[in-house]
């Protein structure tokens, strides 16, 4: 029988227990290994029926559901390249996707199937909330039992697209092998069993919903509870029929407003942070009000995980702990020269958990991926004397709200581009909620409000990209280079949310 890697990995540990929980979900239902799996064939044979070739790519763009992880899971096994985007891209945002990677297929909601089609000669197939539409009639049509198209370790099975300093977002290209030997990693290293049930309320367009949490569950035959989004009642609700969570740190921020939440958490055997700074003192307060310590890990789309605080051991407030099992690890100029020890460097990482370069780029690949294979990750480093990573900053222009990125490039470009504006830029700032808070500073020549441009810039971005305060200055502040002083910006606002 042919072999499929990261299909063979995901299915084998329930191949015998198709009875088996895997996820129950909110309208009550109860779906197992079996029928997950079943599906997945089904939407793997419909695909195979649109002419799917091997490394064709296969775009979804879909609201949260078991049925679109089973798209993910059926791509895979049909041999394609799986291509989730952000539910919150506007139409214009996914032009470039369309265009940088071809898709042969793009699955989306029904309500945007006519503007999709415009945009694209893919196959376009639908798909909503509830697990209704084309996709999943064209499934239905299919007989299960497909054999899995062969793959190899070394073949690709996901494009994330991430963002540029340029604007414009690159495709992290991922091997089966990739995926894999990052889950299985983590599986055992936060020791993950059959008797695992998993609060599963991240997005799963992203690393941390679609990888880590998802092939961790089925790569051990756990359970999940698979919440549509994160709602702290629900996630309240559940915590007694389950043992773990994974979260970024809004979710912890946001838990320990909750009455209830010490009793709730009580059976919970594990918490896990990522995708962005949890600060010091959420580890603190958690701890406090539950009697865990959160495990925080550190991560990127290009990547998958890197590093992670222990599992048994001290988990250490403020930072992300130590390099996975076969990765290593190193602090540099960013040209993969070490700083002498106790400094601070960008952290280069190297191990099976690295992508294979950004799709179609070539050159942008050579700059962050070093011939010796370490990928320079821009976040910048500090070792404490026991060994855990503290991550203390970014050489790359990034924000990070909520666990989502906003490259400042691609607001400052559409602020630009309004009338009477001159130039603007665009920051993080600490908020409470989100962690950092995107911020923008502009300088217009004719009369402008802050209302007007937020409006203005609205239908081209997605909302957790929108800057949620606009100042207007005379001019902005510049080095003797030229260069807009940002951190003096980030100084200056660094108020603009504080309570
Ligand atoms: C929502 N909004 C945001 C936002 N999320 N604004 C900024 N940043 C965000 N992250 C907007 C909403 O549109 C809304 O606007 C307003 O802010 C309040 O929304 P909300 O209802 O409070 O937000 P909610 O829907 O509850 O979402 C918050 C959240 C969500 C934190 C639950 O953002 C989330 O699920 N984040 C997880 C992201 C993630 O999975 N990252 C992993 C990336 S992988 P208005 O005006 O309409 O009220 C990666 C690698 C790794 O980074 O290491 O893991
Ligand atoms: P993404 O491009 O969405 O994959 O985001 C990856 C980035 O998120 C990393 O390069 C870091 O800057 C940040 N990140 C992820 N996990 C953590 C963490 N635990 N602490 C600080 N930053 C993090």
């Amino acid at each position: 029988m042919a072999t499929n890697h990261l299909t063979d990995c995901l299915r084998l540990p329930t191949a015998h227990q198709p009875g088996k929980t895997l996820a129950n979900l909110p309208d009550g239902r109860t779906v197992t290994y079996g029928d997950f799996f079943e599906a997945a064939e089904r939407i793997a044979a419909a695909l195979l029926a649109a002419d799917l070739q091997p490394g064709d790519r296969v775009a979804a763009q879909v609201t949260k559901s078991l049925e679109a992880l089973q798209l993910y899971v059926g791509t895979v096994m049909a041999g394609g390249v799986f291509l989730p985007l952000n539910t919150g891209y506007k139409t214009s945002e996914l032009t470039h996707f369309i265009t940088d990677a071809a898709p042969a297929v793009f699955v989306c909601d029904p309500r945007d199937a006519d503007a999709i089609t415009a945009l694209t000669p893919a196959t376009v197939l639908t798909l909503d909330a509830t697990g209704q539409g084309t996709l999943t009639d064209r499934a239905n049509a299919q007989t299960p039992g497909l054999a899995p198209i062969e793959r190899a370790p070394s073949d690709l099975a996901a494009i994330l697209y991430t963002s540029g300093t340029t604007g414009k977002p690159k495709g992290a290209m991922l091997t089966h092998a990739n995926l894999v030997s990052n889950s299985a990693t983590l599986a055992d290293l936060w020791r993950f069993t059959d008797q695992d049930v998993l609060i599963h309320a991240l997005p799963i367009f992203h690393t941390h919903g679609l990888f880590v949490a998802t092939n961790i569950t089925l790569m051990t035959g756990a359970a999940m509870i698979f919440l549509p989004a994160f709602d702290p009642d629900a996630i309240l609700r559940a915590m007694p029929n389950a043992t773990a969570m994974m979260g970024v740190p809004t979710f912890y921020t946001r838990l320990l407003q909750m009455n209830g939440l010490a009793e709730a958490a009580r059976n919970m055997r594990l918490f896990v942070s990522g995708s962005a700074p949890l600060l010091a003192e959420t580890h603190i307060a958690w701890e406090a009000a539950t009697g865990h310590r959160i495990l925080e890990r550190y991560g990127m789309t290009e990547t998958n995980m890197n590093t992670s605080n222990p599992y048994e051991g001290e988990r250490r407030a403020g930072t992300v702990g130590f390099p996975l099992p076969g990765v290593e690890m190193r602090l540099t100029d960013g040209k993969g020269t070490p700083v002498p020890p106790g400094e601070p460097g960008i952290v280069e990482v190297r191990g099976p958990n690295v992508f294979q370069g950004y799709w179609n780029l070539p050159e942008k690949t050579a700059e962050e991926l070093l011939p010796d294979g370490f990928f320079v990750t821009g976040d910048i480093g500090e070792i404490d004397e026991a060994g855990y990573l503290r991550i203390v900053g970014r050489a790359k222009d990034l924000v990070i709200s909520g666990g989502y990125n906003v490259y400042p490039k691609e607001v400052e470009l559409l602020l630009d581009a309004q009338p009477g504006v001159t130039e603007s830029a665009v920051i993080g700032v600490p908020h409470p909620d989100f962690g950092e808070g995107v911020v923008a500073v502009v300088v217009a020549n004719v009369d402008v409000t802050e209302d007007a441009l937020i409006a203005a810039i609205a239908p081209d971005l997605a909302k957790y990209k929108q800057p949620k305060r606009v100042f207007l200055v005379p001019e902005l502040p510049r080095n003797t280079m030229g260069k807009v002083q940002k951190n003096l910006l980030r100084e200056t606002y660094a108020d603009t949310f504080r309570t």
